[in-house]
């Protein structure tokens, strides 16, 4: 027999740096440019006038993400032109500037100033891998990419997405259980954000181990990403989110504080911490059942022994005002009889290997097939299967594991997911999965209770998660570092699209000292998810399990939470027209303020966009708190600093640093102790004396239906007006009618005044007010020290609730 020719023409193992090389040929086309280069072909399309998509590939055809991006490109304006071997797109305010010899790309705002721009290697492969080199401009700062690690400012670090099941992880270990392949990078001359639409395992080195460039690059697929730029960073969060979607209205009950463990069981257990809550008269809304409830860790199954009967049991909890979440893992048992396998196996809806033979990895309940999420099938099918929750009245759903993990923590690469009927194996479907898998929770839920509106927390996750899920950042350990690590995550994810999100409160891990879990639980009430959590084989971790002084101080702020819902839940309603989120990072509203960066000062933020939140380590008793730009009143006191400026705040365990921004506005309500429960019907609101005022949207809905997506709300703009010393309710939009028949306005830092109403006189108040309740015997400062649980004499005024316009006259 003849010897046949060996089918390989590579001789070297080892592929080398092939770059896009010089443009060969390129056209205008209706939405920007396309063209060949020596290695490989690209495309430009203008989305909008602040944001352009860059695609190479050396693939016949372009390769798209099909799960991330919503929107279509916009038709706006834009210019094509060639000068001296350079390549002009340029829209109303981007200019991008391709080297026809090197094939680098240049960015520039309307004004010319340079915004980024390729290293002279620009765009390369080295076998699979793509890569994009970029210079790092002067001082040049990188903000964002998602649920990661570190600091706040990414420069000098790199990091993959590979969506990752790592329990206790290390406060600088990556990568974690979410991917968002988007960062901000801001310098003197501006700030863009890059999002790298590629579901491969990714990499992102801001510098780490060279000084010559920063990249980012894919281990597969095109370089596929979106360059955006707008005048300020929140413009750019904006700008993504329009590009990936925006969170809709959560239910209201999810804004409450949430009670998990793994697990509460049986269900008598459940009913005790239910009434524990009620009868010490701290505020909840949610109990979770972590995977005790199933029979042998099998989805869609309950324990019949632990919970013999979960409606019954669900139906007591909502009679005591509590909504039960559920977890749901993907594995499913690979047991004959077991409905969900065998109804699975049957419809081909897991996931397989290229041969067809199912694909089975351990988990919970022993060996497992997998749903292959990435087909609407099994999505679907997965969404009917939920009615078995739903028909015993749970209300929300907890998608674990869902990276997918499974013991060993390494799936073969080989395996082969649907990829929405474009086959794709787990290099490329792995971290789209557990954003599809939440996509379908959310579809069950819907499909399950099309009157209410859904809530679905994940771990894992993908660039658009936000429009399907929260999001917590897994098993954190209860330690200092971890409790302050958190808050970069969640605030990280805020810059990166994902508004809803939390940590596991006292830490998941481990046991929380009692001071630790205080601090944790006044912080948290500052979060935009305030869930406590805890590890199966640890300490009791409820409010009230550390002791009378946590369980006050615990009280304390969970009561300033339930208060503050209707500023809350206003922010949420932004979120979901913005993109914003609801913690923000001092690199959105201070972006060119070098010490918001400094390591002291960087978890910082400002939640709702009004009180800053300077988050301090429990053992602490005094820190140094970063003021900004602005003037800003200590919340306890009303104790009025200048901005630019270092203090030194005392920081007791019983007081958290948080201070309102002057010339801000926000609204509450008087004590509830579960968002199902009135409040007394008085909308307080409380404006702080500033220079340069603002506005304040305060919203309501039923907080429970759709009804608000066709015009069943109430909108209404505050805005006070320090020029013209006036406060000026405008006139309510939409349908709904307030839950508040009076209104109370609060006026701090303000000289005594007399007011007009619509041009009446009217009578004002003094009252003392307080923002927390006094400790009953633990506050550890003499009261003449530091009397600031109260704010003496604050002036107040009360009128009528009324949907016209109602101006206020503040006179001295
Ligand atoms: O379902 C148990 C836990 C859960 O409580 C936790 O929040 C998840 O992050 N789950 C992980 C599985 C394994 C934990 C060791």
């Amino acid at each position: 027999m003849k010897s046949p020719e060996f089918p390989l023409k590579k001789t070297k193992s080892s592929a080398r740096h092939i770059g896009m090389g010089a443009v060969s040929f390129w056209k205008e086309t209706e939405t920007g440019i396309e063209g060949i280069s020596i290695a490989g072909k690209f495309k430009f399309t203008v989305y909008d006038s602040g944001m352009i998509r860059i695609q190479m590939s050396r693939y016949p055809d372009f390769e798209s993400n099909p799960y991330s991006v919503t929107a279509t490109p916009k038709r706006v304006k834009f210019t094509v032109s060639e000068k001296e071997n350079q390549l002009f797109l340029k829209t109303d305010k981007l200019l991008l500037q391709v080297n026809f010899e090197t094939f680098s790309l240049s960015f520039f705002d309307h004004e010319g100033n340079l915004l980024n721009a390729d290293d002279s290697l620009g765009t390369a492969w080295i076998g699979t891998e793509v890569t994009t080199y970029k210079q790092v401009q002067k001082d040049e700062k990188f903000i964002g990419l998602g649920e990661k690690t570190g600091n706040l400012n990414r420069f000098g670090k790199a990091y993959t997405n590979w969506n990752t099941d790592y329990f206790a992880y290390g406060v600088g270990d990556d990568p974690l259980y979410m991917s968002i392949p988007f960062y901000i990078g801001i310098h003197d001359q501006g700030a863009y954000g890059i999002f790298l639409d590629n579901t491969h395992k990714t990499v992102f080195n801001f510098g780490a181990s060279t000084n010559r460039f920063m990249y980012f690059n894919a281990e597969d697929g095109d370089m596929d990403y979106y360059f955006i730029h707008e005048p300020t960073v929140s413009g750019i969060i904006s700008s993504y989110t329009a590009l990936t979607g925006r969170m809709a209205m959560p239910p209201k009950w999810s804004l409450g504080f949430q009670q998990c463990r793994y697990s509460y069981y049986p269900d008598k257990e459940v009913l005790t911490l239910a009434s524990t809550f009620r009868d010490k008269k701290m505020p909840a809304d949610v109990i979770y059942l972590d995977i005790h409830h199933m029979e042998a860790y099998k989805v869609f199954t309950f324990d019949g022994e632990k919970f013999p009967d979960p409606k019954a049991m669900v139906s007591a909890l909502k009679a005591k005002g509590f909504r039960v979440i559920v977890i749901m893992d993907p594995g499913i048992k690979t047991e004959k009889g077991y409905l969900p396998y065998e109804e699975g196996k049957e419809k081909d809806l897991f996931v397989k290997f290229p041969d067809g033979q199912q694909y089975e990895g351990q988990v919970w309940p022993g060996w497992c097939a997998f749903p292959d999420f990435t087909k609407a099938e099994t999505r679907t099918w997965w969404a009917k299967k939920m009615k078995f929750y739903t028909d015993a009245g749970v209300d929300g759903f907890w998608t674990d594991m869902n990276e997918p993990a499974s013991w060993g923590q390494f799936t073969p690469n080989l395996i082969e997911f649907d990829y929405e009927g474009s086959p794709a194996s787990h290099r490329q479907a792995r971290n789209i999965y557990g954003m599809q898998m939440a996509r379908s929770a959310q579809e069950g839920s819907l499909l399950q209770n099309n009157t209410e509106r859904p809530f679905v927390l994940t771990r894992s996750g993908f660039s658009g998660i936000q429009r399907y899920a929260a999001a917590w950042t897994g098993d954190n350990v209860a330690s200092e570092e971890h409790m302050l690590a958190g808050i970069r995550l969640i605030n990280s994810l805020g810059l990166s699209g994902v508004a809803f999100s939390g940590y596991d409160v006292g830490g998941f891990a481990g046991e929380a000292s009692k001071s630790l879990f205080a601090r944790w639980m006044s912080i948290a009430a500052f979060s935009p998810l305030y869930r406590a959590h805890s590890m199966i084989n640890t300490n009791d971790a409820e409010p009230w399990a550390f002791g009378e002084e946590v369980e006050e101080i615990s009280r304390n702020y969970m009561k300033l939470r339930y208060r503050l819902l209707p500023t809350i839940y206003s922010a949420f309603y932004e979120a979901t027209q913005s993109g914003l989120p609801l913690v923000r990072s001092l690199a959105i509203d201070y972006p060119n303020d070098e010490l918001i960066y400094s390591s002291a000062f960087q978890n910082q933020y400002l939640f709702c966009n009004r009180f800053l939140v300077a988050p301090v380590e429990s053992f602490k008793e005094i820190t140094k708190v970063y003021l900004p730009e602005g003037q800003w009143y200590y919340m306890y006191s009303d104790q009025l600093s200048e901005g630019n400026n270092i203090i030194y705040q005392d920081s007791p365990i019983n007081y958290l640093p948080v201070y309102v921004k002057g010339g801000s506005i926000f609204s509450m309500q008087s004590d509830v102790f579960s968002t199902s429960e009135s409040h007394d019907g008085t909308l307080r609101i409380h404006v702080y004396y500033g220079e340069n005022g603002s506005s304040y949207l305060h919203y309501e809905d039923d907080g429970i239906s759709h009804d608000y997506q066709s015009g069943n709300f109430l909108k209404r703009e505050i805005i006070y007006s320090p020029a013209e010393k006036q406060l000026i309710f405008g006139k309510t939009e939409g349908t709904y009618k307030s839950d508040f028949n009076k209104i109370r306005i609060f006026l701090h830092g303000f000289k005594p005044h007399h007011f007009e109403v619509n041009g009446a006189k009217k009578q004002s108040s003094k009252s003392d007010f307080a923002f927390l309740s006094k400790l009953t015997e633990f506050d550890p400062l003499p009261e003449n020290d530091h009397p600031y649980y109260q704010i003496k004499d604050l002036t107040f005024l009360e009128i009528e609730n009324s949907t016209g316009k109602i101006v206020i006259d503040l006179l001295s």
